[in-house]
């Protein structure tokens, strides 16, 4: 909503040219565009993206992903889907733009869910049907959307509105899109059927009907409940340090059990959800202390991390520590609130040369490497990121690059016996064993 100099408040400009559709989604990121390109197959659509050159690319076919299957969709419905910046008029509209938190306040930053709702109501009609996917704090779908869609002089009455969250896991994206089953969250029963309608045109799991704020809650605990448990697994390594215990049998054993399902510990939780979504629950109660807690102790695994490397290198003054992996987990190029971040800064407020490679990670704020100068000189290798391609490394040819064969392992990833074969000091984020 836009306010003119007296102060008073005015819809945003549309031309009222607006492209004519079926479906308008809002926000092509890692969930918003394989959601459009989903929907094409049964609708027209059309994407908008306030990003120019992301519109730019899409609209040629350079999708911004490396899923294979999100480019043969696109393949398939380019007759159907067309990318954009402007917004257009459509009978549904689904909002998936970023939801982060402010870096001032760590409180959720929705001026980018406000804004894509800004660009909908001016185009808004009766019976239309607008989803909000984008993860919110509880209560926003029915205040801040609902409020801002009725300045098009319609009442909550006479539109659809829902919330649905997302619950594909980045590297799988349509299969779980299409596989998994769906929450939709309407602020009235017509609302609900609109939303399940939507979904069935290319979901094939299970589309439960509930309220707004049940369902926004429903995906932070989801969220909430896994890093939860990533700390659990992430104090079970440190315990296990202590007592001599390799955590990793031992969590394959307790695993054993019918009714345990215990994570597995890492060097922090990265991406854009799991770290950032206990967030959305905490700024709005006093009740929260497990969540909270769990986020301390995820967020101190890089400290731990780079406790063991320092053992590792002998506090030597000058060494040169190579980090395998920036993106925040395996065989994805993501690197939001990655843990390899903090890594970076911890080694290097110590003096550490850190070197960096990762074959999915173009940029960071070390320059990746090819592996070869990565390694070469290199007093110690870190596995931070579960990517396939470092189970296969060959540490025969690695020992021969570097100065001192050492390497630590915080994802148990490497066949621990053919580096130590191969002349390496292995060590192992809660072997019980790592000095
Ligand atoms: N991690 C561990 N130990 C584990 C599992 C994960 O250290 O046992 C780390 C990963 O390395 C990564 C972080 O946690 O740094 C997050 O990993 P993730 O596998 O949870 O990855 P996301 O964030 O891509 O996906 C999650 C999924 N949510 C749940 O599994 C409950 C996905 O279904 C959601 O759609 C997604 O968040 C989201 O977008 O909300």
């Amino acid at each position: 909503m836009k306010t003119d100099q007296s102060g008073a408040k005015s819809a945003p400009e549309v031309s009222t040219d607006a492209t004519q559709t079926d479906v308008c989604v809002l926000g092509l990121g890692h969930v918003g565009l394989p959601t459009a390109l989903l929907a094409a197959q049964e609708h027209d659509v059309v994407g908008v993206d306030i990003d120019q050159p992301r519109v730019d690319a899409i609209e040629t076919g350079d999708l911004p992903t490396d899923e294979d299957a999100i480019d043969q969709l696109y393949q398939e419905v380019t007759g159907t889907f067309q990318a954009q910046t402007t917004i257009a008029d459509a009978d549904t509209y689904v909002v998936v733009t970023p939801t982060p938190v402010r870096t001032d306040s760590d409180v959720a930053d929705l001026s980018y869910v406000e804004a894509a709702t800004e660009m909908i109501e001016p185009t808004l009609s009766a019976e239309d049907l607008v989803i909000v996917e984008s993860t919110v704090p509880p209560g926003t779908t029915e205040r801040l959307v609902a409020s801002t869609l009725e300045g098009s002089g319609l009442s909550r009455a006479e539109f659809h509105l829902a919330f649905s969250p997302e619950r594909a896991s980045p590297g799988d994206t349509l299969t779980e899109m299409v596989h998994n089953d769906r929450i939709v969250g309407g602020i009235d029963a017509a609302s609900v059927d609109a939303a399940v309608d939507f979904y069935e045109t290319f979901v094939e799991g299970e589309v439960r009907g509930t309220v707004p704020r049940t369902a926004e809650f429903a995906k932070l605990i989801e969220n909430t409940f896994r890093d939860v448990n990533i700390a659990l697994a992430n104090e079970f390594a440190l315990v296990a340090e202590e007592l001599g215990v390799d955590v990793h049998e031992a969590i394959d054993l307790a695993n054993e059990h019918p009714r345990v399902g215990i994570h597995r510990p890492g060097p922090g939780v990265g991406g854009h959800c799991i770290p950032v979504d206990p967030n959305f629950i905490s700024q709005h109660t006093t009740s929260d202390r497990l969540i909270s807690l769990a986020r301390e102790v995820n967020d101190s695994m890089p400290a731990h991390v780079v406790q063991s490397i320092e053992r590792l290198i002998d506090d030597e003054t000058d060494a040169t520590v190579t980090l395998l992996g920036a993106a925040y987990k395996g065989d994805v190029e993501d690197t939001r609130e990655t843990p390899t971040a903090a890594l970076v800064d911890l080694l290097t407020n110590l003096g550490v040369d850190v070197r960096l490679h990762d074959p999915h990670v173009e940029t960071f704020s070390v320059d990746p490497q090819p592996l070869a100068d990565a390694v070469t000189g290199s007093d110690c290798l870190v596995v931070v990121t579960d990517h396939t391609e470092f189970e296969s490394l060959d540490p025969a040819t690695l020992a021969e690059e570097m100065d001192t064969p050492v390497v630590y392992d915080t994802r148990c990833l490497l066949d621990r016996e053919r580096w130590e074969t191969a002349g390496f000091e292995v060590a192992v984020l809660g072997d019980g064993r790592t000095r």
